[in-house]
């Protein structure tokens, strides 16, 4: 592919990129991706912090040359999904967090990301497009192409949204020039580590799924979670954002997303977590169309939500009689959230 192909250079695909819709785009070629990302990620891998998720070790996401050999850019792009509405801190209340409040952000993003892909297609090129459907990196290629930096609570931050953004890519032989890698601004501020009340966070950027609510309410399909997580949920029932919340960055950068289909449900914002523990297969049908949060089938709402009242209990918060009614024992005795769940049956992944 000539670098050039029908006057295809990075500023105009990057402006197409803008017109589509794209909040941040930058570019970053596959030979540059950090040695120390690779072995970061082998080593997050050794030690099991992958939990259920075996699909994390496809060895295509050390190498972007096995999933497109022609790749010689990458074009990462960016969506905000921040908007102004608070979670609710009370009782009877479950949290759900941010990236799962509106449409489905696979959705949202694919259909221009499939849109970018076509155009760039229609002009010769190579175009294969990701968005979390694909055994890429996605913070790795966001970093390298300038769009934020790998903070220490696992998010990328950008200077201008925060951490409040999806992230994305469009592989291609265009041979396009590339950004600077970003750098990092979390200095030594360590607010997300001293907040995550499960110790997920064991080292700066180091996420362990084990001990993650996000990985427990949304990707352990076991019956019941494990004490260690269960008992620390304190409302939140789909994802955590707690991590986020805690960041400086966001608290400073974070501005509302232009998106409208990233505007919440209105159910989203403040479901009880008594309706949440009899949630049938009607009300998760009614309740999430489109929505991302359909990968927590009705009964893991059921375990997160009865585990989460029966948190509440212990911690002697009150709650309705309405909600004692169907408390339930989805809270598992293990005193281990590191141990690995058993019974993962589900070898569903989002790298479809
Ligand atoms: C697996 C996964 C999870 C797991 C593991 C989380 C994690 N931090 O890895 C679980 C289920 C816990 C999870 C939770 C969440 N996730 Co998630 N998840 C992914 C997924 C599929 C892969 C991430 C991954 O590769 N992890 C493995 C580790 C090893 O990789 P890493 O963190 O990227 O980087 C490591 C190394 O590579 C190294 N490294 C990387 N580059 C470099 C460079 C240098 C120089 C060095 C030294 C090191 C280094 O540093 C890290 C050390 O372990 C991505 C989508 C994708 N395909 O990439 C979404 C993704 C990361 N998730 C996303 C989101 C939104 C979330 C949640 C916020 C959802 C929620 N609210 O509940 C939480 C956040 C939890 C957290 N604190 O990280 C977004 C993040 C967007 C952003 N702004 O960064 C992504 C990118 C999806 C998307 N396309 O938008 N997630
Ligand atoms: S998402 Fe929640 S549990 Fe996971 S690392 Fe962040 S604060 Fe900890
Ligand atoms: S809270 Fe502090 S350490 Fe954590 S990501 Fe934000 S700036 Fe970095």
């Amino acid at each position: 592919m000539p670098q050039d192909q029908d006057g295809l250079d990075r500023d105009r695909v990057i402006a197409h990129a803008r017109h589509l819709g794209f909040h941040q785009v930058g570019i970053a070629k596959p030979e540059n991706l950090d040695d120390r990302a690779r072995v970061a990620l082998q080593s997050w891998l050794a030690q099991g912090y992958q939990a259920e998720m075996a699909w994390m070790a496809d060895p295509r996401r050390a190498d972007v040359r096995l999933v497109l050999p022609e790749v010689r850019s990458i074009l990462s792009v960016a969506l905000n999904y921040y908007t102004p509405v608070a979670h609710r801190d009370d009782p009877a209340i479950g949290k759900i967090s941010r990236y799962g409040w509106g449409r489905d952000y696979h959705r949202v993003m694919q259909k221009k990301l499939k849109a970018l892909a076509a155009w760039l297609k229609e002009r010769g090129a190579i175009a294969r497009y990701y968005a979390d459907t694909g055994p890429l990196s996605d913070k790795s290629w966001a970093q390298q192409a300038g769009i934020g930096w790998i903070a220490k609570n696992g998010n990328v931050i950008s200077r201008q949204f925060g951490s409040w953004i999806f992230l994305g890519e469009i592989l291609t032989d265009l041979d396009l020039e590339a950004d600077r890698p970003h750098t990092a601004h979390c200095g030594t501020c360590t607010r997300c580590l001293d907040a995550c009340p499960t110790g997920a966070i064991v080292s700066p950027s180091v996420v362990d799924a084990n001990r993650c609510i996000a990985y427990h309410t949304i990707e352990n399909r076991s019956e019941t979670l494990p004490e260690a997580i269960a008992t620390q949920l304190d409302g939140w029932v789909a994802g955590c954002d707690i991590c986020q919340d805690v960041c400086p960055w966001n608290q400073r950068f974070a501005r509302e997303t232009d998106v409208a289909e990233f505007q919440p449900y209105p159910d989203n914002i403040a479901p009880t977590l008594s309706e949440l523990a009899e949630l049938d297969e009607a009300e998760w049908n009614r309740r999430f169309p489109a929505s991302a949060l359909r990968r927590i089938k009705p009964e893991m709402w059921r375990r997160n939500a009865r585990a989460a009242i029966a948190a509440r209990e212990l911690r002697g918060d009150r709650i309705s009689d309405h909600d004692r009614k169907t408390e339930g024992s989805s809270i598992r005795s293990d005193p281990s959230p590191r141990t690995p769940i058993a019974n993962h049956e589900d070898a569903e992944s989002t790298d479809k």
